[in-house]
């Protein structure tokens, strides 16, 4: 049997939803060309400009974006879009019953560009609310559909509807998505965890105690020794916790407090929950659900603990 490629697994779903993740997957194809001509075409470094985030933009973070734009704007049933890139939802028609919101993070990890280590796309799909069809700020249980694209050693697509995962490898010669990850489950124990360690000095106390267990080895408290990884880039940790386990943390901390924490709710967290959840894992804020957080603003921020069930849930007992 020939491998399956992304249109031939997605033909039996919602053919309006199907269209827009295929649009969607297009635009990744064309966002890993950008990365890949980066340094080529002169488009490395940053733009000078300072996004709603207060980050500066780097080049590439706002051809994504126009590229996603293009792409996925000519789909008849998308509404409207949100980016981290744009301060307020772009809306390309009147919201209609059934019409879609897709929520970007165009590049995700940018700053690891400069230095060719992996970045990725991240998107989230919801429908158009039914009592207030211009409001975007929807709970991430609300999603139809998530998933992210991985620019690394090879350009992987993966995408949820909600049941499962599924993974896809872009083939360089033919450009298809083709299934080479079917069912990404993750395991529920592990022996790894991925923190930013150099904010140790701001963690409160639940973080402080899991990561010193953690660290402290075969003779501490967990009675084996774990493995740590940080890539700067949300999307290839959580791919890695997806392909082996992980667990992936960026908490609120006593530096962070003013704004929630540093990962972004409606375009980062929820969209990553939804896949680890469909994936078997856990996606907590350590003290709820991070699906059930209704947002409050369209670049609202919050605290992220997720990946490998058995550690999230032990990092919940602690707060
Ligand atoms: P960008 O999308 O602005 O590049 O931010 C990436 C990110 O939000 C997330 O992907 C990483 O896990 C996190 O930042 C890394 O943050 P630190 O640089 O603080 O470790």
């Amino acid at each position: 049997m020939s491998p399956l490629k992304l249109p031939e697994v997605l033909a039996d779903k919602n053919q309006d939803l199907s269209s827009l993740i295929l649009a969607i997957s297009n635009a990744c194809i064309g966002v890993a060309n950008q990365v890949k001509n980066s340094a080529l075409e002169g488009n490395l470094g940053v733009t000078g400009i300072i996004n709603v985030q207060g980050e500066t933009q780097q080049t590439l973070d706002l051809k994504a974006n126009d590229l996603f734009v293009k792409i996925c704007s000519a789909n008849p049933k998308l509404a409207a879009i949100v980016s981290e890139e744009v301060e307020e939802p772009l809306w390309l028609k009147e919201p209609e019953k059934d019409d879609f919101i897709l929520y970007i993070d165009p590049l995700d990890g940018s700053s690891n560009l400069n230095v060719d280590l992996s970045v990725g796309s991240i998107f989230s799909i919801t429908r158009v609310g039914s009592s207030d069809a211009r409001c975007v700020l929807r709970s991430g249980k609300h999603q139809l559909a998530a998933g992210y694209a991985i620019y690394g050693s090879s350009t992987m697509f993966v995408v949820s509807t909600g049941r499962d995962v599924q993974g896809y490898t872009l083939c360089v010669s033919s450009g298809d998505f083709i299934l080479t990850h079917p069912f990404m489950t993750i395991p529920k124990s592990t022996s790894e965890f991925a923190i930013n360690t150099s904010r140790a000095r701001f963690w409160k106390s639940p973080i402080r105690r899991y990561v010193s267990e953690c660290t402290a080895g075969e003779a501490g408290p967990r009675g084996q020794d774990f493995n740590m990884r940080w890539t700067a880039s949300m999307v290839a940790d959580v791919h890695r916790i997806l392909v082996r386990g992980g667990v992936f943390l960026y908490p609120k901390d006593t530096n962070n407090q003013s704004t929630g924490g540093k990962i972004r709710l409606l375009y980062e967290a929820n969209p990553m929950a939804f896949i680890v959840k469909a994936a078997a894992g856990r996606a907590s804020t350590g003290d709820e659900d991070i699906l059930s957080i209704s947002p409050k603003s369209l670049h609202q921020r919050t605290s992220v603990i997720l990946g490998s069930a058995d550690e999230v849930n032990l990092i919940e007992s602690y707060h």
